[in-house]
């Protein structure tokens, strides 16, 4: 790693001769491999954008230039050659860096991503505002062809066309999203890349570009000159420059040379540019190469025989659905699914595989994919809609006003609900229950294990109504041993009786509840465990005789924020009573929450069974003995 030593700020760049800058990609490479081996991350993408970030960093001047990465999963290259190399084996990891841009640890991160499809709209923005200041430097968003398939991305491309804005769009195109990439605009892209321009152009252009002097009036003319010629070179890319841009590309990404001599006469280019850059997701890394799906993001591995999958004891939550589904399917032709791009993290790669006509994959859409989900449903199909609950955030309208408001027969199948550890802030499910608790038509259910997501699968697809179901990341190893029935009736289930207080936990907070009542029964306390898995409509029937029974402490558990979630609902119910019960909500504080594993989190939250169960001993006025409330008590 001789050279990457020397790169302490972008600035260390501009010293190295063009072969250096070769050598130290291929450094670069060798210490992502090693390092996301160790930690775990996203790899592919990772591996495909070395000699771009690069080339960025050479010809740009972070963070005078403002560089804004798409999604941010990209951008471990990025953290590397802006002062983070030291700290990046902490990489996703309780208190260390985060796997995407985070402006409190760099100035070089100039605005915070997660989600697909925001750098060009956040760019944009950066931009006007240095226009209206007066300021002078180059703002670029580095976006992929997948998130080009996001609604925001055409929202930010058609406002930015359309006027002078100063503003570099970089398109990293590598023909995949997480799964390979689809719809209209990938297929042009593909065009492009296929075009006989393309096999051409790096002779050509390399040529045309080297026969300029740097410097003066007289380049920026012949600069203007080349943008048009450009356009009559690689005709292609004509769609864009209708669009208002500049277009330059396609461009090999794995060329440093070629990639910093276009960069450097994109400097020059006035108005909005698109550049066209082709990369190879994985690159550099025979099993990502391969197979650059599966190494989007990973667990930590073995480099020298790749991912190895070790199936656990249990099914996921993603695999039971995508299988039961597609059983279900089997026997109910109206039955279609479908993905925001995320086939095989929602588990739907069987129903794909077994009906690919009623298979949707729609891109990083989720808003497309729910309001396309009620046109389906209209016209009769029974849409299920697969889409991890973060993302979903963003549908929230059209879940509203498209599928709610008209009572349509849309399930939605709300995948990673709760916390799901090393993403972090950008991608914890903490939010879905508050953001549907009150929209009117809808029906939520939480399982405790797989199989009741099964018969919740069941009961849903013979409902004539919407449906969210939702469910966390993995699988839950406790609840999973418990039995479960069909679903006849939204009625909570009682787990455990007990007459001190009432557990009443949603979803993955059964497991929870059922060993923080395991503690708290070691210190005398008997608590009533209630499985509570519809959120909405509440069991009101239950909580009556709760209520009849005089049992005065009820401790709500939830893996969502408590505001407006699940306990707030309970809170809102027994106000109405005048009942002397005392609620107690536990879940996700008014925070956001960094990254770490679950674990980790949910003890600094006390929301593992002996933080819960120290809490409700302190509201209970009784204290623990230190090692009855230890970890070893259960
Ligand atoms: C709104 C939203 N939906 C889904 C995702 C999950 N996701 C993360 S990266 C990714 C694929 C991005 O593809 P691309 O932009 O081409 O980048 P690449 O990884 O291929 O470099 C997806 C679907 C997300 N981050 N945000």
């Amino acid at each position: 790693m001789a050279l990457l030593e020397q790169i302490n700020d972008p600035r260390d760049l501009k010293a190295l001769s063009p072969k250096q800058l070769i050598l130290l990609a291929k450094e670069i490479r060798q210490f992502v491999l090693e390092h996301v081996a160790t930690t775990g991350g996203h790899l592919a993408s990772n591996l495909g954008v070395v000699e771009l970030t690069i080339a960025l960093h050479y010809v740009y001047n972070s963070p005078i230039d403002k560089i804004v990465w798409d999604v941010g999963h990209q951008c471990y290259v990025h953290k590397i050659l802006t002062s983070r190399r030291d700290q990046f084996f902490t990489l996703r990891q309780k208190g260390g860096l985060s796997g995407f841009p985070k402006r409190s640890e760099s100035v070089h991160d100039i605005f915070e991503t997660g989600h697909s499809s925001t750098s060009l709209s956040a760019a944009l923005g950066i931009a006007r505002a240095r226009d209206m200041k007066g300021e002078d430097y180059h703002v670029l968003a580095v976006i992929g062809d997948g998130a080009l398939t996001g609604g925001m991305a055409y929202e930010a491309l058609n406002d930015a066309g359309h006027q002078d804005t100063n503003l570099t769009v970089i398109l990293n195109d590598n023909e995949m999203s997480i799964a390979p990439n689809v719809g209209a605009m990938a297929a042009y892209l593909s065009k492009i890349r296929s075009s006989p321009h393309y096999k051409n152009m790096k002779r050509r252009v390399d040529k045309a570009l080297r026969s300029l002097p740097v410097g003066g009036d007289w380049l920026a003319d012949k600069v203007e000159k080349l943008k048009n010629s450009f356009k009559y070179l690689l005709v292609s890319g004509v769609l864009f420059e209708e669009l208002g841009y500049t277009y330059i590309g396609p461009v090999d990404g794995h060329d440093l040379p070629l990639l910093i001599s276009i960069l450097n006469r994109a400097k020059q280019t006035q108005g909005p540019t698109l550049i066209h850059v082709v990369t190879k997701k994985g690159k550099g890394y025979s099993f990502s190469e391969a197979n650059p799906a599966r190494y989007h993001g990973v667990s930590p591995f073995d480099i020298r025989r790749g991912c190895v999958s070790r199936p656990g004891p249990y099914k996921s939550y993603s695999v039971v659905l995508g299988q039961h589904l597609t059983k279900l399917a089997q026997k109910d032709p109206s039955i279609v699914a479908i993905t925001a791009a995320m086939p095989d993290g929602t588990g739907l790669i069987p129903f794909q595989k077994q009906f690919p006509d009623r298979f949707f994959d729609v891109g990083i859409a989720e808003q497309h994919a729910v309001t396309f989900a009620a046109g389906l449903a209209i016209n009769g199909m029974k849409p299920v809609v697969a889409i991890y609950s973060s993302f979903l955030q963003r549908a929230y309208d059209q879940i509203l006003h498209d599928v709610c408001r008209q009572n349509l027969p849309v399930i939605l199948a709300i995948d990673h609900a709760g916390l799901v550890g090393e993403d972090g802030d950008t991608h914890q499910g903490v939010f879905d229950l508050s953001y549907l608790r009150h929209i009117p038509n809808l029906t939520i259910l939480a399982p405790k294990n797989t199989s009741e997501l099964r018969y919740m699968l069941d009961y849903s697809l013979q409902q004539n109504r919407p449906i969210a179901i939702r469910y966390p990341k993995g699988y839950s190893k406790v609840t999973e041993k418990l039995p479960s029935f069909p679903l006849t009736d939204l009625s909570w289930e009682i787990l455990e009786n007990g007459r001190d207080l009432v557990l009443l936990a949603v979803g993955s907070m059964v497991e929870t509840a059922l060993l923080a009542a395991k503690i708290l029964k070691g210190q005398g306390i008997h608590p009533a465990v209630v499985n509570a898995r519809t959120v909405k409509p509440l069991d009101q029937e239950m909580m009556n005789r709760f209520l009849q029974d005089r049992c005065q402490l009820w401790v709500t558990l939830e893996d969502n924020v408590t505001e407006g979630g699940f306990g707030s609902s309970i809170d809102e119910y027994v106000m109405g009573y005048e009942a002397r019960v005392k609620v107690v909500n536990m879940g996700i504080p008014d925070r956001f929450i960094a990254h770490g594993s679950v674990s980790e989190l949910r003890k600094d939250l006390k929301l593992d069974p002996a933080g819960i169960a120290v809490r409700i001993c302190s509201v209970l006025g009784r204290e623990m003995t230190c090692e009855k409330s230890s970890e070893r008590a259960y």
